[in-house]
């Protein structure tokens, strides 16, 4: 269990990195609201690879911080980069699920437990990406369309 959740910690922080990246990228195209919620969403995998981290030292165990892969830096349109972090959310889905059957099949209740959030916040992220490609989907990229999404993620609130 405790070499799993080192390994999910390096996954947490590699969102965290990628949408970093998506965040430079959003820039680089004059997307600040794009970049604003990025870069928003790059806090909250931080926070999700500190929760894992905590739990491990909480619980005596060692923490393995391995190397962070290098994330992509550019993508072919702002649809693109929504459809990789939608991607990206699918894959850390099942790992998370991969965890929880884990902790079932070794009984570890606390670790279980911890998971619980997880789920519950796979949900809530692979359901707000999915609302912003269908947002970018519909706007079709028109210069109107795209500077009026980019104004609402500008909005998204931090921390
Ligand atoms: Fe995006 O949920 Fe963590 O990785």
């Amino acid at each position: 269990m405790e070499e799993s959740i080192n390994k999910q910690i390096n996954e947490e922080f590699y969102s965290a990195y990628l949408y970093l990246a998506m965040s430079g990228y959003f820039e680089s195209v004059d997307l600040p609201g794009f970049a604003h919620w990025m870069h928003a969403q790059y806090l909250e995998e931080m926070e999700h690879g500190m929760k894992f981290w905590h739990h491990l030292v909480d619980r005596g165990g060692t923490v393995k911080l391995y190397a962070i892969q290098e994330p992509q830096r550019e993508w072919d349109s702002p649809l693109a980069a929504f459809q990789a972090a939608l991607e990206h959310e699918r894959h850390i889905t099942g790992r998370i699920h991969a965890l929880v059957d884990l902790a079932e099949e070794v009984k570890d209740r606390a670790a279980y437990n911890l998971l619980q959030w997880y789920v519950d916040e796979q949900v809530e992220e692979e359901a707000s990406v999915e609302a912003i490609i269908a947002r970018l989907e519909m706007v079709g990229g028109s210069g109107n369309g795209m500077l009026m999404v980019d104004r609402e993620l500008g909005q998204r609130q931090t921390g």
